[in-house]
């Protein structure tokens, strides 16, 4: 049986079939990531009305890909308080917002409390505002430099009013392109430890793949097979983000940027791949919302939300520093033949649009 005739009879598919898929013909490959989105989901798209805070941008790590820690090429260092950042979560309440996504840098100076107890602060003002917080690169730096356990600190988060945990930090997975973009952050098992850690407490969380640097297709689909066995034993993954990787104001060089041809097959192989994982976003700030709105034929079924805000990715050359108007965000949906659907950050559906 060929890997084409296996997908449509939903068997579960391996390595060396995964990498052959980048070989198939594009539009085949989209069809067959096209019928598991329809199964899932048919032709809704998901979205929530969120905010992005990304409350300090001071880091004790260096990742070569990064233009938003502050350094040599962003030498300007910031690290708001607690007021301002329940400022900007009043104000965005205010507008309707249903999710506040926060996440940092590693900033060794502040002390433990200022990461958590803003938790608790949003937690007691706004009791329905869902909190996504801290990355597994985060929970390893707070763990290794306050000299906690993973357990202290993923406990700390939940009596904090953390409800769920973003998928950021993950990058690649293979060891030797890891070492190279990001040496010395989180393992990558001890990334995939600390959200099997998490889901074992009943909570969920998001995983995410940065792709488009110096990372061979090969790398990727591991990247997904060691997402899918975790899945297998937990299945704590909401929504798998395949983010694009953005070139501009970091430390790595690269000559070639992906091509939209590449990123539509790597999002169509991911919708085949994680066939345990319900939902692909892609996520409009690094494919561009455009690109976005064609990955809906090629496996996505999530475009993210409204962001408002965004500093990591818009430093290095996204255009997603003020986020996307609601109304142009649902009729660009529309007008591409899918429906709207409004969910919350555990998906589920608060409205169609
Ligand atoms: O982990 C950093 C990435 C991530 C660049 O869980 C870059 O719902 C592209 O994880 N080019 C943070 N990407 C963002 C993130 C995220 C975003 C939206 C939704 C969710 C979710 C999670 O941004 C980091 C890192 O992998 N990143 N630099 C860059 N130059």
């Amino acid at each position: 049986m060929n890997v084409a005739e296996k997908i449509r009879t939903s068997q579960r598919i391996n390595f060396d079939e995964a990498l052959s898929l980048y070989e198939m013909d594009f539009f085949e490959l989209g069809e067959l990531a096209d019928i598991k989105r329809k199964a899932l989901h048919d032709k809704k798209t998901y979205f929530n009305i969120n905010r992005h805070i990304n409350p300090t941008n001071i880091c004790a790590d260096v990742c070569k890909f990064c233009a938003y820690s502050a350094n040599r090429k962003n030498p300007n260092p910031y690290t708001m308080s607690h007021e301002e950042i329940m400022q900007i979560v009043k104000d965005a309440y205010n507008r309707g917002i249903k999710e506040v996504h926060i996440v940092s840098a590693h900033n060794p100076d502040t002390g433990i409390e200022w990461y958590l107890d803003i938790f608790s602060k949003i937690k007691t003002a706004y009791p329905d505002l869902h909190i996504k917080a801290l990355t597994a690169a985060e929970v390893d730096f707070l763990a290794r430099h306050y000299h906690k356990s993973y357990d202290a600190i993923l406990d700390l988060m939940i009596e904090s009013g953390v409800d769920s945990m973003p998928g950021g930090g993950a990058e690649i997975f293979d060891e030797g392109v890891r070492d190279y973009i990001c040496k010395g952050k989180v393992t990558s098992d001890q990334w995939l430890e600390i959200h099997q850690k998490w889901h074992e407490r009943g909570k969920k969380s998001n995983v995410t793949m940065l792709f488009g640097h110096v990372e061979k297709r090969e790398h990727r689909i591991d990247h997904m097979l060691r997402i899918r066995e975790l899945q297998d034993k937990t299945g704590g993954f909401n929504c798998f983000i395949p983010l694009v990787y953005q070139t501009e104001n970091n430390y790595l060089k690269i000559q070639d940027p992906i091509t939209a041809n590449e990123i539509l097959k790597t999002m169509a192989i991911s919708r085949i791949v994680l066939d345990n994982v319900p939902n692909i976003k892609a996520y409009w700030v690094t494919s561009t919302v455009n690109l976005a709105l064609v990955a809906q034929e090629f496996g996505a079924n999530d475009l993210d939300g409204t962001i408002e805000r965004e500093s990591i990715n818009s430093a290095a050359g996204a255009a997603s520093a003020n986020g996307v108007n609601l109304q142009e965000f649902v009729a660009l949906i529309k007008n591409t033949g899918f429906i709207p659907v409004e969910r919350d950050s555990v998906y589920n559906e608060i409205k169609e649009w």
